[in-house]
């Protein structure tokens, strides 16, 4: 089946808008969106030709406002905070890889979460992991408490957690898997299957595993999060997140949320992210080559006390991993069980950039509880073994073998 990216295609390019001042803007998915295996629509779900030119590639609409022929008359576009064609390309890319009927992009992974807490009120319960991004944790911990959000932080490896924490005012279940950075995973299904049958609304951050590796949705999720900083993007050069969902009042409702407070990213950070998730089959193989063989060196080093990934026979629910992943990925955490010789390793390697941020072509190395994870209270991160001595590697596409021999000169620095 050819390939059909016209513009008209796209909008239906009206003369007087679809979305009326009334109505949320909504970035739906085109029928031919879902058409092609994961790698194609990679590469092509979701986007526009130039009209004017023939571009390949979708253009950077950059542009606050856009030419009305007459009052209300236009092609569908009539201030960029609402609509954005290089936008709308990238959030039907997403939604299109996700198998998501609906996308919705904004300025940050926190802004993402930010519009799904708004979608609950004062009251409200959410049960949320208790490993998740310590953004994430702040967010709901120290924004929206002060909102009347009443929020669980349970451990979600097991589901009978949840199952306890949920009250009569519980809305939602907010899941992060693999969990940054302990690489917990939760049951997709199993949390699918109890959120249903409560009436919750179930998201999951899939911003480790991304859609080449593990599809929520397909388990029963009903809007999946995204920091497209990360893999998505996977080169390191801007700050993005998503919402996609399949559900119509959902849509409408985020839709709504990202026009009328506006979290919006601009065209250039959309692009970039549009070119990224191209080459997102391609890198994942890469990232997860490279995830696997560094984590079972790591297991060999006498220095190491503990490794956490998910592929691993030795991690405790490789099993689950196998069923509801077909990769692992390039997150790898470790232990080395002190904390001086933790500080050493993190400043002296070479090719591993010592820096917040991951799922980038570079490799970086991070020490989650004084960078990721330090606004989480210190007795939660020890309980959940996110000690001072870990370690957590975003591991790059570079060759494994200098990936190692960088890890194994910073394991010989000495004091
Ligand atoms: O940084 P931002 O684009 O706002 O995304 C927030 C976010 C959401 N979810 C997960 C799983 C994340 O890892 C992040 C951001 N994480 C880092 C910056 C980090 O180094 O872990």
């Amino acid at each position: 089946m050819p390939i059909n990216r016209s513009l008209a295609a796209t909008s239906g390019a009206p003369l007087r808008s679809t979305v009326p001042h009334s109505k949320a803007p909504m970035t739906r998915i085109r029928e031919h969106d879902l058409d092609h295996a994961l790698a194609t629509r990679a590469v092509h779900a979701g986007q526009v030709d130039d009209p004017l030119a023939g571009a390949v590639m979708t253009p950077i609409y950059q542009t606050s406002t856009y030419r009305q022929t007459a009052i209300g008359e236009h092609k569908g576009y009539e201030y960029a905070r609402t609509q954005n064609p290089t936008r709308e390309a990238l959030e039907r890319n997403i939604a299109s890889l996700e198998g998501a009927t609906y996308g919705f992009a904004f300025g940050s992974g926190l802004a993402a979460t930010d519009t799904v807490l708004k979608l609950l009120k004062s009251g409200d319960h959410v049960v949320c992991g208790d490993n998740v991004y310590g953004g994430t944790h702040r967010l709901m911990e120290r924004v929206y408490s002060a909102f009347g959000l009443k929020i669980s932080f349970v451990d979600m490896r097991n589901t009978a957690n949840i199952d306890r924490a949920i009250t009569p005012t519980t809305r939602l279940v907010y899941c992060e898997t693999p969990t940054n950075p302990m690489m917990f995973l939760a049951d997709l299904s199993a949390i699918g299957d109890l959120t249903q049958a409560r009436g919750l609304l179930f998201v999951v951050d899939n911003t480790f595993a991304t859609p080449v590796f593990q599809r929520p949705l397909t388990h029963g999720a009903n809007i999946v999060l995204h920091s497209t900083t990360k893999y998505l993007n996977g080169h390191s050069d801007m700050v993005g997140g998503i919402l996609v969902t399949s559900r119509d009042d959902l849509a409408e409702r985020i839709g709504f949320l990202q026009n009328a407070a506006g979290g919006v990213p601009g065209p250039m950070d959309c692009w970039l992210a549009l070119r990224g998730t191209k080459t997102l089959p391609l890198r994942m193989r890469q990232h997860d080559a490279n995830g696997r063989q560094l984590a079972a060196w790591l297991t060999e080093q006498r220095q190491v006390t503990k490794v956490y990934y998910p592929g691993l026979a030795s991690h405790p629910q490789h099993d689950l991993a196998k069923r509801q992943m077909s990769g692992f990925g390039g997150m790898v955490s470790f232990d080395v069980g002190e904390v001086g010789l933790a500080h050493r390793i993190a400043k002296s390697t070479k090719i591993f950039a010592l820096a917040e941020s991951l799922g980038g072509v570079e490799s970086l190395i991070g020490h989650p509880a004084s960078m990721t994870h330090a606004s989480v209270p210190p007795a939660m991160r020890q309980a959940m073994g996110l000690t001072d001595s870990l370690i957590r590697l975003s591991c790059g596409i570079e060759e494994a073998a200098d990936l190692m021999a960088d890890l194994d000169a910073a394991f010989h620095t000495r004091a």
